[in-house]
């Protein structure tokens, strides 16, 4: 076992690497159905998954919610003498994580991989510090970073935002902020950066000039964006849309929004969307409905991997267990061609009362298995072609004649008016909503 683990201490003693046992199994630390080198289509299940870790919920994260105190006393933290030792031990912890699970990729904040210090010079040197570390662990392990972040949300100082606070000392503390992860996601080989603003928003329009907000955040994104290729990042910047929570209203809201967003303020070519799936449903839309808008507007970019808790309307970041919705979200991103520099994050975190470190294995593992159900699914969607072929039959007046000359913009308004009082009746076919929802049910249990 020795081989898996990579510091000093080994955190999860009694796990070895993860390995694919197939569906009969009862292990509860092996996949199912992730079998990581099984070509599926064109592509190994790996390269088209492209699975991530998310640093904050794993190893920073301590099972507390704002009615209880933590549950999950970790022990890199348990063990350390300083913060910046016991992000030394997380850092080692979380190497040994990836390496045993067999994640390829990880995501962080500044803050989740070393502390904030007195001062910003401070905060800098302790994350150049660790991320010196991560380097290290990167090249003996090969695991590599998906995107990296900065933390604009948890210090007091952005109560009121960080590029959209309405006083200019906070902007300017938020941009040094910035310009020290986006330094270390150069350095670490990052292959994307995000923005998600948690607290980009308002609580009250009473307090808030909106227009001045929403100009602030896209200098902010412009600037730092010009920065990052000065220093020759070459990654994809992601904006990562969510509605509310922390703010009443985030200017992010949602794909559609963020969409029209960049293309005001000419930000599109850089930026793409990170679609995280309890987000989309607390925007009231369907993770599919999310990805295939960004799809459709040449935006997609990356994915936050989990689930909310319809019942509740909060981001609860559960890990994902329905085939149906990986399966719709597989092939959604299939259909656009696949992940190029993004890849699925688990967003995602086990449950206050998961207390046993085996749990945050048995998540992952549940997690990466009902992916890979989906892209099975969903390939099989895609070799089959009898969804796409109904849409495109559906679509058949538009292939020729004066539905084409409409399609190319060749049709005035008054041609087309006329066209419609010539055919005075409408040719109107079934939707087959409930037949291609049986198919559908078809490829779910045909595994
Ligand atoms: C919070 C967001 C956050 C981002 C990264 O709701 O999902 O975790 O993914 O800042
Ligand atoms: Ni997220
Ligand atoms: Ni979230």
């Amino acid at each position: 076992m020795a081989e898996y683990y990579v510091g000093n201490k080994e955190y999860f003693p009694g796990i070895g690497k993860i390995i694919y046992e197939g569906p009969k199994s009862d292990n509860p630390l092996a996949f199912k159905y992730y079998d990581a080198e099984k070509k599926v289509g064109k592509k190994k299940m790996k390269d088209h998954l492209r699975f991530a870790i998310a640093y904050w919920h794993s190893f920073c994260a301590d099972g507390s919610d704002p009615f209880g105190a933590p549950t999950h006393p970790h022990p890199w933290i348990v063990d350390a003498k300083s913060p910046l030792e016991a992000a030394e031990h997380k850092l080692n912890a979380a190497f040994e994580f990836f390496t045993k699970l067999g994640a390829e990729f990880y995501c962080f904040h500044d803050r989740d991989l070393a502390p904030e210090g007195e001062s910003p010079a401070e905060s800098e040197k302790n994350l150049f510090a660790l991320a010196a570390k991560a380097k290290k662990l990167q090249k003996a392990t090969g695991i590599k970073l998906l995107w990296g972040t900065a933390n604009l949300f948890s210090h007091p100082r952005f109560m009121n935002g960080a590029a959209t606070n309405p006083e200019f000392s906070v902007v300017a503390l938020a941009a040094a902020q910035v310009k020290a992860a986006i330094d270390v996601t150069i350095e670490l080989g990052g292959q994307g950066y995000t923005f998600w603003g948690g607290r980009e928003g308002y609580m009250s329009l009473l307090n808030t000039d909106l227009k001045k907000e929403k100009e602030h955040l896209a200098k902010f994104l412009g600037a730092a964006r010009d920065y990052a290729r000065k220093q020759g990042f070459k990654g994809v910047f992601y904006i990562e849309p969510k509605p509310m929570e922390p703010t009443k209203h985030q200017y992010d809201y949602d794909v559609e929004t963020v969409a029209g967003f960049l293309r005001y303020y000419g930000l599109d070519k850089d930026f793409r969307l990170n679609i995280e799936a309890n987000h989309a449903e607390l925007a009231g839309h369907d993770f599919a409905h999310e990805l295939e808008t960004a799809a459709a507007l040449g935006l997609f970019g990356s994915v936050d991997a989990n689930r909310g808790e319809p019942r509740n309307g909060w981001d609860t970041d559960q890990f994902p267990t329905s085939y149906y919705e990986t399966a719709l979200a597989m092939y959604a991103i299939l259909k656009v061609g696949g992940f190029t520099s993004g890849g699925l994050n688990f967003d995602a975190k086990i449950r206050r009362n998961s207390i046993d470190p085996a749990d945050l294995f048995e998540a992952h593992i549940g997690g990466m298995d009902t992916f890979a159900v989906g892209l099975e699914i969903a390939q099989r969607i895609i070799d089959d072609g009898k969804l796409s072929a109904f849409v495109k039959k559906r679509y058949a007046s538009f292939n020729s004649g004066d539905g084409a000359k409409f399609d190319k913009g060749e049709l005035s308004f008054e041609d087309l008016a006329k066209l419609g009082s010539k055919y005075g009746k409408a040719g109107i076919t079934s939707g087959k909503q409930e037949r291609l929802e049986n198919i559908l049910n078809q490829y779910l249990l045909g595994l």
